[in-house]
């Protein structure tokens, strides 16, 4: 099964490269009596650094990485030879992704583009040799840095879905019926309630080979704001999507009703989502014949476009892709 592969939430221990020590040497020739000092730089402790890729949808990848360790810088030496730099650790992620400390939950990166490089811990700089220490006063330092420790923290990892669209309903109103018919996208579907545990995403394909991204998000009930069923833990996943889709079925007693207490559960998770953008679709249309769906346009909410659409018998499903198209790019 597709969706228990997906992992949007994993823990790290990371530890960056500890800076390689500055040396303390000093000049030898032959003809060169009392050569100053030569000892050179240590090299820079590795980078734990995050970076972005489209490729990736979920942090499944890293689910058994437990440990991730740079490594140190090495130590500088006579000569002015400087101590090569430990090597850099990258970690690919999914865009979205959001690092935080575990211990404060502070965030301490975000990933959003394609390519992005972020430094999630750098590694301690390099200690300086001793020829940097000369003076007028003093000709023959003794001295030179000890390289700079790096950084140990416990990453959580967590990714933030970066769809174009999300769906909001109820448990059974069709939503992953929906994605499984607009995109390649195979989610279970089945006639009982929360059946979508975790969320799918679906690339959808539009006129022109434009496409868009579509999650399909369990479902949520009234109370789920203060816990009830899958809870929050979900709803987070809409807090970026860029317009909401809003699914109440056909069969429902009252769609407008439906639709409010939806409403009213995002609003009671964060009233930001309700400044995006938002369509209605009524799902299982093909259960409606010409004169109820007259009826049902006489009750329908207000502010809102409301479509029709059916994923099984496939009816205005272009018109819906029309219409989020419009708003995305809005
Ligand atoms: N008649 C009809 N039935 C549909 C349609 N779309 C979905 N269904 C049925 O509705 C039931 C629920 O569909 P799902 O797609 O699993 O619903 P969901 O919204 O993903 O449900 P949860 O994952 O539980 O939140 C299934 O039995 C589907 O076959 C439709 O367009 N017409
Ligand atoms: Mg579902």
């Amino acid at each position: 099964m597709a969706s228990s592969n997906f992992i949007d939430h994993v823990r790290i221990y990371c530890r960056s490269g500890n800076g390689g020590p500055g040396a303390v040497s000093f000049r030898r020739e032959k003809h060169v009596p009392k050569g100053g000092p030569d000892g050179g730089n240590g090299g820079r402790g590795g980078n734990i650094i995050l970076r972005g890729n489209t490729q990736l949808w979920t942090l499944l990848h890293l689910r058994y990485r437990k440990h991730v360790t740079a490594e140190n810088g090495e130590g500088g030496s006579g000569q002015r030879s400087s101590g090569a730099d430990g090597k850099d650790i990258y970690l690919d992620v999914p865009l979205g992704t959001v690092a935080r400390s575990e211990e404060t939950g502070e965030v301490l990166v975000e990933v959003t583009e394609e390519g992005q490089e972020v430094i999630l811990l750098p590694g301690g700089r390099g200690g300086l040799g001793n020829e940097n220490f000369k003076t007028a006063t003093k000709q023959t330092p003794r001295y030179a840095q000890p390289g700079e420790e790096g950084q140990e923290k416990l990453c959580v990892l967590e990714l933030k879905l970066l769809a174009d669209v999300g769906l909001v309903g109820f448990p059974n109103a069709g939503k992953s019926t929906l994605l499984s018919v607009v995109s390649a996208a195979k989610p279970e579907i089945a006639d009982y309630p929360f059946t979508t545990l975790v969320p799918n995403l679906g690339v959808v394909a539009y006129r022109d080979h434009k496409s868009f991204v579509m999650a399909d998000i369990p479902g949520i009930i009234e109370g789920a704001a203060e816990g009830k069923g899958l809870g929050l833990r979900f709803l987070r996943h809409i807090e970026r999507n860029s317009i909401l889709l809003f699914l109440v079925p056909a069969d429902a007693d009252d769609i407008k009703k439906e639709y409010e207490i939806l409403l009213a559960e995002l609003r009671k998770f964060n009233p930001e989502l309700l400044d995006k953008n938002r369509i209605l679709a009524v799902s299982k249309s093909d259960m409606l014949d010409e004169e109820l769906i007259e009826e049902i346009k006489q009750d329908l909410p207000e502010g809102v476009d409301t479509l029709f659409i059916s994923s099984v018998v496939q009816s205005g499903l272009q018109e819906l892709k029309d219409k989020i198209w419009s708003l995305i790019n809005a």
